[in-house]
């Protein structure tokens, strides 16, 4: 089927959760939250089907497309418990919240049983306010080596060998692909979390090595193996119910040298300077006390976002913090981190940008040219990324997710308008304001730092 758009902008692998204002870290905590995978053309889900355009990534062949016998999600996350063994969350904290029981698909301690053939994984960071870095570990202790072939379900122009993963922001999603039949029947190789975390939720601490972080941290149960692959002659079909795979089938599945095609990056229309930081006590609060959505009266909101250097601002969702007049022009933003010592990772709604640079830092090759929809800014740390807004116009967020920080008013809104005549999106989109008694729509503030019509 043919379809209008780029081919290089492609995505993969989603995720979708609960959204609410000041409500999301709790629901997402307890499970409100799935993965979603797009099919396309060259990722098709099906190894088997050969027609010069699908990259037979692996995944099966029972079902024409979105086969997952060896195509495998992985929700990481972490989650705590009180004294009485009931699930724990604190709808207080403003820094960062951090359980001690890892989860992987909300499953405590889980094992996967594998074929000796390669798989694709598809690893969300689902935790709160937790930075993942996974790493494989062999039956010696050894790492082993994968491939790197999507970052947010983007997929790189070439497959990234690595031994281990950079940081994972929550959000951020990495598809790898791991050969086990360099494994014998029997071998176990465990997916293992190297990264400690400060106490206080506000960021990454230190990387482990593979052989310490083996070993466990006492300090932090999530450190340390989170997942077990056991290396077995046969596994049940997921895709074909009651049909049985043996690790004697051939492998059809390949992972191509090239992959996709490189966006290039162009000089700008326009560029925008995003920083994200702690100025006091937010601004989410009309005259009248209420937030828009609404919030308790006892919330407070520490977290701010500046745009082009001018005024902080807390979430008010009857403000327009950065407008994009139009689509198709494309636009150089940078994230800067204002906040020192924290940590955030910073999701752009709807559309994904191409990661330029980190400023004076490094940035590594899963990150450098790669299209993204999540960045961490790291400590003290700065972005910069291309995006080019599509067609789809209306309302969206921007917002750190550090699912606490993003409850505590860590958003803004942005206001896409579109050239089409007769849409709604032509102009900006008036604010519905929930009532038991209806909703009342209100014209909401532009902020002229973030509108090109009236500033430059
Ligand atoms: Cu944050």
């Amino acid at each position: 089927m043919r379809v209008a758009g780029d081919f290089r902008e492609l995505q993969g692998t989603m995720w979708a959760h609960d959204h609410r204002f000041f409500f999301t870290a709790e629901n997402v905590y307890k499970g409100n939250l799935m993965m979603i995978n797009y099919y396309s053309g060259p990722d098709r889900g099906n190894e088997a089907l050969n027609d010069g355009v699908n990259l037979r990534l692996p995944s099966g062949s029972h079902l024409d497309s979105g086969n997952l016998d060896f195509d495998v999600n992985l929700i990481v996350s972490d989650a705590a418990f009180d004294q009485h063994g009931q699930y724990f969350f604190d709808i207080f904290t403003t820094d960062g919240f951090l359980g001690d029981v890892p989860l992987v698909n909300f499953a405590y301690a889980p094992f996967m049983e594998v074929l000796p053939r390669k798989y694709r994984f598809r690893i969300l960071n689902a935790c709160m306010s937790r930075f993942l870095q996974l790493a494989l570990a062999g039956p010696t202790g050894s790492a082993v080596p994968f491939q790197f072939i999507c970052n947010d379900g983007n997929l790189v122009v070439s497959p990234i060998p690595l031994t281990t993963l950079d940081h994972q922001g929550i959000a951020e999603r990495y598809d790898i692909v791991v050969d086990f039949s360099r494994f014998r029947i029997g071998d176990r190789i465990k997916l293992v979390n190297r990264l400690t975390m400060r106490d206080d939720g506000r960021g990454p601490k230190d990387t482990l090595s593979l052989a310490d972080a083996l070993r466990g941290d006492p300090d932090d149960p999530v450190v340390g193996p989170v997942l077990e692959f056991r290396v077995v002659g046969s596994v049940p079909s997921f895709d074909n119910p009651g049909a049985t795979l043996f690790s004697t089938s051939p492998d059809p599945s390949v992972v191509p040298a090239v992959l996709t095609q490189q966006i290039p990056i162009v000089t700008p229309v326009r560029t925008r300077l995003v920083e994200f930081g702690r100025s006091g006590d937010g601004d989410s609060r009309q005259a009248n006390g209420q937030c828009i959505p609404d919030c308790p009266e006892t919330a407070t909101f520490p977290w701010t976002i500046k745009i082009n250097g001018q005024s902080a601002h807390s979430m008010n969702a009857n403000r327009v913090s950065l407008l994009i007049p139009k689509p198709g022009e494309i636009e150089h933003f940078t994230y800067v981190n204002g906040g020192g010592g924290w940590d955030h990772p910073i999701h752009l709604h709807f559309e994904e940008g191409v990661t330029i640079n980190r400023g004076s830092s490094s940035i590594p090759a899963t990150e450098k040219l790669v299209r993204k929809d999540v960045w961490r800014l790291r400590a003290g740390g700065q972005v910069t990324f291309q995006v080019q807004f599509g067609e789809y116009g209306g309302s969206y967020v921007n917002h750190c997710h550090n699912t606490v920080h993003e409850d505590f008013a860590m958003l803004m809104r942005i206001q896409l308008l579109t050239g089409v005549p007769g849409s709604p999106q032509t102009a900006v989109t008036a604010t519905p304001n929930p009532s038991p008694d209806g909703v009342v729509f209100t014209t909401p503030e532009i902020l002229p730092e973030g509108d090109p019509r009236t500033s430059t």
